[in-house]
């Protein structure tokens, strides 16, 4: 696509948001592999093609919980690489930031368990982290939690059980409450859902391969009159097998978007400001 076509597309959106309309977010890993944090599904560069170092039966077992109950290694190989604090928000999540101040953001729902929307700024109320993040840990036998701090020494501690965090109380092993398969969502998730389905004005879903699910199903249970942009590498979801008449399907990068965005919506200056702040 030329920069003309990308600004075609991209009008219902911008005239939409210049009308006041809020945007509610809908991320997926894709808006932090910018910063340095692999997606899962990308070919080559994703985690799940990188995983044979964690010598796992098959790639989802590293966020398995019957596999960590008798194996948590491979979980804590992957979290050292992931760990909060190691990376910085991205322009797209700067954008989100932006459309906080400008009071046009209505909400972020989030796959990703980095906390960059955090680290940029977001506030707690507009964020749903639906699979959990690394904010708290708790014991998979006894329930008893771990601060964060804990747990990084544990973690750091290679002499005690080689690296992986046991609870003080029972010794279980303890993990962070990231949502493993198998394991339920937050009840925030479902209950603030329950409120904004009908309420999204317009719909930004952007960096995801929509195939986790409950999270997968949010963009099609959004209102008819919800003008729906997808922002990914490939098409997905309901966005290539039931693509509805006003969606914007942009395939490109997210950060190339947020930035063509914050020029069009005149807010580039402050985006640059918060990126070079960071
Ligand atoms: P995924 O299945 O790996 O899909 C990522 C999607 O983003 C793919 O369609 C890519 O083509 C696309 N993509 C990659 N880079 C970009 C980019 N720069 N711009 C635009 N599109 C891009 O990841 P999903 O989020 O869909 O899967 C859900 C899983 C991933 C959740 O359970 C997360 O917890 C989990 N995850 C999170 C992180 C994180 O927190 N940053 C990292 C890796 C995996």
């Amino acid at each position: 696509m030329s920069s003309a076509e990308f600004d075609e597309s991209l009008k219902p959106l911008v005239e939409a948001i210049k009308k006041g309309k809020k945007v509610t977010f809908f991320n997926g890993a894709g808006v932090s592999t910018s910063a340095g944090i692999p997606d899962f599904r990308s070919p080559k560069t994703g985690l799940y093609s990188n995983l044979a170092k964690l010598d796992l039966p098959y790639a989802e077992a590293v966020f398995d919980l019957d596999y960590f109950r008798k194996s948590p290694k491979a979980f804590y190989t992957l979290t050292h690489e992931l760990l909060p604090g190691k990376f910085a928000p991205t322009k797209f999540h700067y954008l989100v930031r932006l459309f906080q101040d400008k009071k046009l953001l209505h909400r972020v729902y989030t796959q990703n368990i980095d906390t960059l929307e955090r680290m940029a700024g977001v506030e707690d109320k507009y964020i749903i982290e639906a699979h959990g993040s690394f904010a708290k840990n708790h014991c998979i036998d006894c329930s008893e939690e771990m601060s964060s701090e804990t747990l990084l020494q544990h973690m750091l501690n290679k002499e005690k059980n080689n690296g992986i965090p046991t609870c003080e109380k029972c010794n279980g092993y303890v993990k962070p409450d990231i949502v493993f398969f198998g394991e339920g969502l937050p009840p925030k998730f479902f209950d603030t859902w329950d409120e904004d389905a009908d309420e999204v004005e317009v719909a930004i879903v952007a960096g995801t391969s929509l195939t986790v699910y409950p999270f997968a199903s949010l963009p099609s249970e959004v209102g008819k009159n919800a003008l729906r942009v997808l922002i990914n590498k490939e098409k997905v979801g309901d966005f290539k097998s039931g693509k509805r008449r006003s969606d914007i399907v942009i395939l490109s990068d997210c950060d190339s978007i947020a930035e063509r965005l914050s020029e069009l919506l005149g807010w580039k200056e402050e985006l640059d400001a918060f990126v070079e702040s960071a």
